[in-house]
Order: C-alpha cells, then sequence, then structure tokens
C-alpha cells in the first residue's frame, strides 16, 4: 500500500483555472487566450518550423504581459501548499502552468510538464538557460552561439511534456488525484485521471469552475472558483471531513 498511516500519497494535477484570479488569462474560457489567438500559428511546432518570428512575438507579449502586472500566488496555490507541508504522506503538484506561482505561494514539490516562464531552450544545443530576455530569430545561443534556435522552454502541441517518467511514477504510487482547474482537453494531462483509476483505484476528484471535458470519470466533483473551493477543500482534507477512499 502507498500510504502512510492511512493517509494516501497525492497528485495534485493544476492547470490555467487556478491562476485566474491571480490575474492570468486561461486559454479556453470565453475571455481566454485561444479565443484571441490562432494556436495552430503560435504553439505548435510546426508554428516554429514555419513562421518563428511569430511565435516569438506571441512568447514576447506574454513576457510583457506578466512583467506590466503585479501577478501574485492566491488562496488557492497557498492551500496547496499547506497541504504539502501537513499532510503526512506525500503531495506533488503537476502543473500544466508556466507561471511559476505554486512555488510562490510556498509549494516546493513541483513538476512543471508543459515548461516555465523565465526560461529559455536552445534547439541545437538543448541547454536550457534561466532568462527573461526578449527573443527574435537573431538570438543568439549563450552556450553554442547558434543563431535563430533559442525558444522559450515551454511545450507546444507536437512536443513531449517534460518530467513525464517522475509524473507516471508519483500517479501509480497515489492514492488521491485531485485536478484542478483544467478543462481536461490537452492530453496526456487530460488522461491522468483514467490512468489513475485503472492502474490503481485511486479516489479522483475535480475542482473547476465548471465541469471539465472529462468530469464523469472524476468520483467527486466540486464546483467554484479555485480560491473558494481549494482552500475549503485542503481544509477539509487536512481535518480528516472529507473521504480519499
Ligand atoms: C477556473 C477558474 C477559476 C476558470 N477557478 N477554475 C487527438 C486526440 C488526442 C490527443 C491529441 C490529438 N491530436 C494531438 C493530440 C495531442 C495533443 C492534444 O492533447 N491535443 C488536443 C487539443 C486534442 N497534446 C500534445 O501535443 C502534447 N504532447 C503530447 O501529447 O506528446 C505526445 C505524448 C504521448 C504520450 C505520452 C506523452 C506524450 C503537448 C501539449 C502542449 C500544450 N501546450 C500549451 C501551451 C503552452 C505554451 C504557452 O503557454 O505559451 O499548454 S496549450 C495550453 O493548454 C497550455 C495549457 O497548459 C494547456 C492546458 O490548458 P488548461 O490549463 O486546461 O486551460 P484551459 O483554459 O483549457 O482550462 C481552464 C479551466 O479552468 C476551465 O475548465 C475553466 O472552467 C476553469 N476555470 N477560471 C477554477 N477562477
Amino acid at each position: 500500500m502507498h500510504q502512510e498511516f492511512g493517509h494516501p500519497k497525492i497528485v495534485v494535477l493544476t492547470g490555467a483555472g487556478i491562476s485566474k484570479e491571480s490575474g492570468i488569462d486561461t486559454f479556453r474560457d470565453a475571455d481566454g487566450l485561444w479565443s484571441r489567438v490562432n494556436l495552430e500559428e503560435v504553439a505548435t511546432i510546426e508554428a516554429w518550423h514555419r513562421d518563428p518570428a511569430k511565435v516569438l512575438d506571441f512568447h514576447n507579449a506574454g513576457r510583457a504581459f506578466f512583467a506590466g502586472r503585479n501577478i501574485t500566488p492566491n488562496a488557492a496555490h497557498r492551500a496547496l501548499a499547506r497541504l504539502e507541508h501537513e499532510w503526512p504522506a506525500e503531495v506533488l503538484v503537476v502543473t500544466q502552468n508556466i507561471d511559476l506561482l505554486h512555488e510562490g505561494g510556498g509549494s516546493k514539490n513541483v513538476l512543471h510538464m508543459h515548461g516555465q516562464a523565465g526560461k529559455l531552450r536552445c534547439m541545437a544545443c538543448e541547454t536550457i538557460a534561466d532568462s527573461d530576455a526578449e527573443l527574435s530569430v537573431t538570438t543568439a545561443c549563450a552556450a553554442c552561439g547558434v543563431v535563430g534556435q533559442t525558444r522559450p522552454h515551454v511545450v507546444w502541441f507536437g512536443e513531449m511534456p517534460l518530467h513525464m517518467d517522475a509524473i507516471m511514477a508519483a500517479l501509480d504510487s497515489c492514492g488521491l488525484f485531485i485536478s484542478i482547474g483544467t478543462s481536461g482537453a490537452v492530453y496526456p494531462a487530460a488522461g491522468f485521471v483514467q490512468h489513475v483509476r485503472r492502474k490503481r483505484r485511486a479516489h479522483t476528484v475535480e475542482l473547476n469552475m465548471e465541469r471539465s471535458d472529462g468530469y464523469q470519470t472524476f468520483h467527486d466533483g466540486i464546483y467554484g472558483p479555485a480560491t473558494e473551493v481549494v482552500p475549503a477543500f485542503v481544509d477539509d482534507l487536512l481535518r480528516g471531513r472529507t473521504s480519499h477512499a
């Protein structure tokens, strides 16, 4: 059993909805990013090969957005940090978000499966560098000097998400899977709930503003703004007032 005195290991999958109340737009809501830009043109590996300047313009605009606002962790991020610190067994946050609000909220055990803001990667030498620099097709890699191959350290459609071995190992040993603020539209993250149910009968709960695409796969669903439902759910878990089996 992957439990510590009756407390299962927990994997929390988060998506853009958890950061919405911190001022960051989601992707697929009516006012989301994909209502304003064509994802095929800015967030696919094909787009990078076809028109890197356009992809980098999108990245630079996002970078300017973050820089111009005071974006801070909200009560949902802080509640997950509290869960990690007070739960007797391991709590891992697997986030699809590139923002660093989980870390800012105090979580230590976080994997960014779709990459991370503030990092760049060279397609020529694979060096990952901490940098928030604006990028253009004439940018040279600081490590290998190759021009035009430095890109944001994010995962586009058609690319393999990061940390998949560690994520699958955590899913295979968790007894409670919690999904927060994600539409369930993007794989492989959208398939994690089926995986944990099939593989080891973990209890599964979704917390979201509305039912996600795969809501019927979860045992339980709690709906409302993340800043309200996540702290209340964490409180209930820590006080033993909610079932995790
Ligand atoms: C609130 C709230 C509040 C609002 N409180 N909640 C055909 C079938 C199946 C799969 C495929 C297929 N063709 C291709 C694929 C694979 C493809 C895919 O899934 N496509 C689908 C669109 C069909 N996936 C990939 O290509 C991935 N790679 C891959 O699969 O590799 C192969 C592989 C195989 C086997 C194992 C492993 C790998 C890569 C996906 C890369 C995604 N990249 C992006 C962009 C990052 C770049 C950037 O940011 O610049 O990542 S896309 C975008 O979507 C971003 C997000 O992380 C991701 C998920 O979005 P998320 O977080 O769910 O946001 P939303 O907006 O969709 O939902 C927000 C939710 O919050 C909503 O439900 C709201 O209601 C809620 N909400 N306010 C609580 N206050």
